[in-house]
């Protein structure tokens, strides 16, 4: 950590310096803290990143070429996240390749070394300015807060999970068959950051990459089945039905696409999805069917039903756990069965744990299962007890 030569409250800007060679860093540090700014020296982007969480800065200059993550991996990754944090790129080999990517991924200056020490200083005060106006903010105020790191080490920890990212599949068992009738598709990775698919999800929403997370899924979902008349069961967010790859021929889920069931839950609104209507009827045209994903957890009530007319309604495990104790679950279910058939909708009883729960949906008339009591989600193809 550098001094500064100025008093805070006079300082130009605080100034993350990034460098593996520390006599360098040093010297731009010294250079900056003359000038006005506030320095810190780091000698590696990890740390850089590291930095950014323990305090405000209000530009980064860094190195280009350095080990592990270079100058520019740190600049995408920063500006993916947190596009007003102004980054300086310096080099003592300039090329082509990294002067393109400082322009897409918007540096604010790419600078040769070696430079006067008040040509660093200059371009940076200018940084620092630009941005703050552009923020209309305080000095040291927004920009490098603790957000920024947080944010760029969840996109390291997402990169991780997809590179991990792979696919388990859940048996639907049909009873009176005494059979699978198709496997839930359920995205798992190795990540210890993100465990879960619901962290998962969460991480990719904050990041705004969402759609991303879906294509790998699509992409990794479609493996050869078993036998021919299995269905593959995909789990949609309402948000997928405005990715137009979704609906591309090109996809890799198109090729089945006439056993492929793709599942909307109840948990997230079908509100801000505009023309749902014609993006369920292209999606029905290109062969896919649709299903109602966790009804009963309580969330937008029936209307999905009415919004989706699915072909499969799938019974929320919630609704199905202790169902052989609860007169309440089972007039719920009851009703739901009723309505579903009504609407000429098979129902899926989700969760399924126990013999007692089984026999008490079978008695109500439910036929299609799913749950640890038949199979666990697992690599392609566990077989169901039965
Ligand atoms: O929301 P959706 O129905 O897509 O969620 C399915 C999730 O439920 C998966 O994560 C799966 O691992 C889990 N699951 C599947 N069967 C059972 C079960 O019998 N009991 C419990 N507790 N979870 C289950
Ligand atoms: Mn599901």
């Amino acid at each position: 950590m550098m001094a500064t030569s100025t008093s805070a409250e006079h300082t130009i800007g605080r100034v993350l310096v990034v460098d593996d060679e520390p006599v360098v860093g040093r010297v731009m540090a010294r250079a900056l803290s003359r000038h006005g700014h506030e320095a810190v020296y780091v000698s590696s982007a990890m740390a850089a990143i590291e930095r950014l969480a323990a305090g405000a800065f209000d530009a980064v200059v860094t190195d280009v070429s350095m080990p592990d993550m270079d100058g520019v991996e740190l600049l995408m990754r920063i500006n993916r996240v947190e596009p007003d944090l102004p980054i300086v790129l310096v080099t003592g080999a300039p090329s082509v390749d990294t002067a393109i990517a400082a322009v897409q991924h918007h540096a604010f200056a790419y600078l040769r070394k070696p430079f006067s020490p008040g040509a660093l200083g200059e371009t940076v005060a200018r940084a620092v300015l630009e941005a703050r106006v552009r923020r209309g903010a305080e000095p040291s105020s927004g920009v490098g807060r603790q957000g920024v790191a947080e944010c760029v080490q969840l996109d390291l920890a997402l990169d991780a999970a997809l590179a991990s990212l792979h696919i388990h599949y859940q048996p639907i068992v049909s009873w009176s068959a005494q059979r699978e009738v198709g496997y839930e598709a359920l995205v798992r990775s190795h990540s210890k950051v993100l465990p879960h698919p619901g962290a998962l999800f969460d991480a990719a929403e904050r990041l705004g990459r969402r759609a991303e997370l879906s294509r790998s899924i699509w992409t990794l979902t479609p493996v050869p089945f078993v036998a021919e008349d299995t269905r593959l069961f995909v789990n949609l967010h309402p948000h997928d039905l405005m990715d137009e790859w979704l609906y591309s021929p090109e996809q890799p889920l198109a090729k089945l696409a006439g056993r492929v069931v793709l599942e909307l839950t109840e948990r997230a609104s079908l509100d801000g999805i505009s023309d749902l209507t014609g993006r369920i009827r292209r999606l029905r045209e290109l062969g896919y069917r649709i299903a109602v994903d966790d009804i009963g957890a309580g969330y937008s009530g029936l209307a999905a039903l009415v919004a989706l007319e699915p072909d499969t309604v799938k019974i929320d495990m919630g609704l199905v756990r202790g169902i052989d104790s609860s007169d309440l679950r089972r007039r719920v279910v009851w009703a739901l069965l009723t309505l579903c058939r009504e609407l000429s909708a098979e129902v899926v009883a989700e969760g399924v744990e126990t013999a007692a729960e089984r026999d008490a949906l079978l008695d109500l008339g439910c036929d299609l299962f799913q749950g640890y009591l038949f199979a666990r989600p697992a690599p392609p193809f566990v077989t169901p007890t039965f």
